[in-house]
């Protein structure tokens, strides 16, 4: 256990018996989470050495699940079960309590964000090798979120380099530095992590906000933006030593403000392009140091972005361009000129230029389709993309160049992530939002078919595939608290390894990811 770990025990033991008397008023609650939660959550419920707990953060968590953890504690963790101290209704308090919104937005600004930074190595003392001998570019990094840890795994072996703990729920895409050795990660709690692959070791890590959505790296690896849920604002960080740089509120026409649904890189246009939740408009924040070309093609709202104090006093601007809806979950093309987005009706695509600044086409999209896991992929000539659907048993394949969706391909259920590789005719899905959650089902990308199921673990929930650098093999996770990653062979769709893992959720390969492979996300 590590020193975080001794502190979480000690304090935990130090913490005051909870009073006999039932809890029935929320200062009842305030009082039974000062004395059994403060000390390793934060009074402020914004976390400490143990995670945020805000109905924001608790999504993925129901609350009879939340009760349990507070009586047992969560095995593979620091969180020890003080369910002998606390009668049931007092534990059903406690659960309410931190489901219960905070009655003001958090302040989270530079000063809190910089108070957070903690650097364990400087990055100038790190040696310009990898200390080990596999295939740096053929590594994968493996999200394991049922204990909270990170393994680095060779692809070439299937082994192990090394297994870490991570902050408190990673979500998200693992995002690599251009040469492919650092990896950044981020906590839905704000953290962004920084770890050195040459030397297997956390370089730095920081604070960004109270609930974060994901972080994204600009193509030439100097910066980071992280875009938050609470509170609403972007936060760009220097990628050495993520030094806070700029934190920007988001906040758009009639000075309403927006969580933030997604940052995305466009290497080709040396930006960051923003996703919404709450207001209809699609923010591009240009980082190149001359970044003329962006911005030449939007004067007046650049201006008018100035004017209105958008980001003001840093070298991070925003373009803010309007969109006929509220957008999501972004997609973008190759040269990242156009980018699709899903309506937040579920209904339909749309197509925006970000040149022209304007929508220039619809795509028949319905049933909330998972626009950023989907896939690009050449046929007759011309590029295709093909999106899971979160709410409808099917596939659609879109030809980009017309935007028609030119088949819906029926599949067991409907399903989260998709992937391809350059070298590979096939295209592996999941339709692990079905009752079907154990099925892997594989596409022939010419014949637009379903050519194989695989239940590779039966009953359990199975998704997320990756290929290795060459396309050889595929791995694949069982979503499980005792859980594998499955290697298949990618051209005989047989099994070749067995890895037994802790609710690995995503992996994702150093040279596909840095090399935008067409077939992975980005
Ligand atoms: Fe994710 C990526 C949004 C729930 C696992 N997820 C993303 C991204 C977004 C997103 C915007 C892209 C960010 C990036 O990679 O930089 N996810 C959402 C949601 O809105 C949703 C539905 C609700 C929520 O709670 O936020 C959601 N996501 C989940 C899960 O329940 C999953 C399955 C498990 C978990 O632990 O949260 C999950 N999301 C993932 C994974 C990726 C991801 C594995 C990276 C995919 C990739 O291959 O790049």
């Amino acid at each position: 256990m590590g020193a975080r770990g001794i502190l979480y025990i000690l304090l935990l033991a130090c913490a005051v018996p909870a009073l006999a008397a039932p809890a029935q008023t929320s200062e009842d609650a305030s009082r039974l989470f000062a004395e059994h939660c403060a000390a390793c959550h934060g009074a402020d419920r914004l976390g400490a050495i143990g995670p945020a707990l805000l109905p924001e953060n608790l999504g993925r968590l129901r609350k009879a699940e939340a009760e349990k953890i507070i009586v047992s504690g969560r095995p593979a963790t620091q969180m020890p079960g003080v369910g002998d101290k606390l009668t049931a209704e007092q534990v059903k308090a406690l659960a309410d309590y931190i489901y219960t919104p905070l009655a003001s937005v958090p302040a989270w600004g530079m000063a809190e964000i910089a108070a957070s930074r903690v650097v364990n190595v400087d990055p100038a003392s790190l040696p310009d090798r990898p200390q080990w001998s596999a295939d740096p570019l053929n590594l994968f990094t493996v999200v394991e979120t049922g204990d909270h840890h990170v393994t680095i795994l060779d692809g070439d072996t299937n082994t192990a380099l090394a297994r870490f703990q991570s902050r408190f729920a990673l979500h998200g895409g693992a995002k690599y530095s251009p040469d492919g050795r650092f990896v950044y990660l981020a906590s839905r709690d704000g953290w962004i992590s920084k770890y050195d692959l040459y030397t297997l070791q956390i370089v730095a890590e920081i604070r960004v906000g109270v609930n974060t959505r994901n972080v994204a790296v600009s193509h030439d690896g100097r910066f980071l933006m992280a875009g938050n849920m609470l509170p609403h604002t972007l936060v760009a960080l220097d990628a050495r030593d993520l030094t806070p740089l700029q934190v920007i509120p988001v906040e758009g026409d009639l000075k309403a403000t927006s969580r933030v649904s997604a940052v995305y890189t466009a290497p080709p246009r040396a930006s960051f392009v923003v996703a919404l939740k709450d207001i209809p408009e699609i923010w591009e924040i240009p980082y190149a140091d001359d970044a003329g070309p962006v911005m030449n093609g939007f004067v007046h709202s650049y201006e008018k972005g100035l004017e209105e104090g958008i980001g003001t006093g840093g070298r991070f601007q925003a373009l803010r361009i309007r969109s006929p809806d509220i957008l999501d979950d972004f997609f973008f093309d190759r040269t990242y000129e156009r980018v699709m987005g899903a309506s937040r009706d579920g209904a339909k695509g749309l197509v925006v230029d970000l040149d022209i600044k304007r929508k220039v086409a619809e795509i028949d999209l319905p049933g909330m389709p998972h626009l950023g896991s989907g896939i690009i992929f050449r046929k007759d000539g011309r590029d295709h993309m093909a999106t899971p659907h979160l709410k409808e048993a099917v596939i659609s394949v879109i030809d980009m160049t017309t935007w028609k969706t030119v088949k819906r391909i029926p599949t067991l259920g409907p399903g989260f992530f998709m992937r391809g590789h350059e070298t590979s005719p096939y295209a592996w899905i999941d339709v692990s939002m079905g009752k079907d959650k154990d099925a892997i089902q594989i596409i022939d990308l010419d014949s637009l078919e379903i050519v194989r199921t695989l239940r590779p673990a039966p009953g359990k929930t199975t998704a997320h595939a990756e290929f290795d650098r060459w396309g050889k093999t595929v791995l694949i996770s069982v979503m499980e608290g005792d859980g594998a990653l499955i290697v298949f062979d990618a051209k005989t769709l047989e099994e070749c390894a067995r890895l037994p893992m802790k609710r690995p959720v995503g992996k994702y390969n150093v040279f596909n990811k840095i090399n935008y492979s067409s077939g992975t996300s980005h």
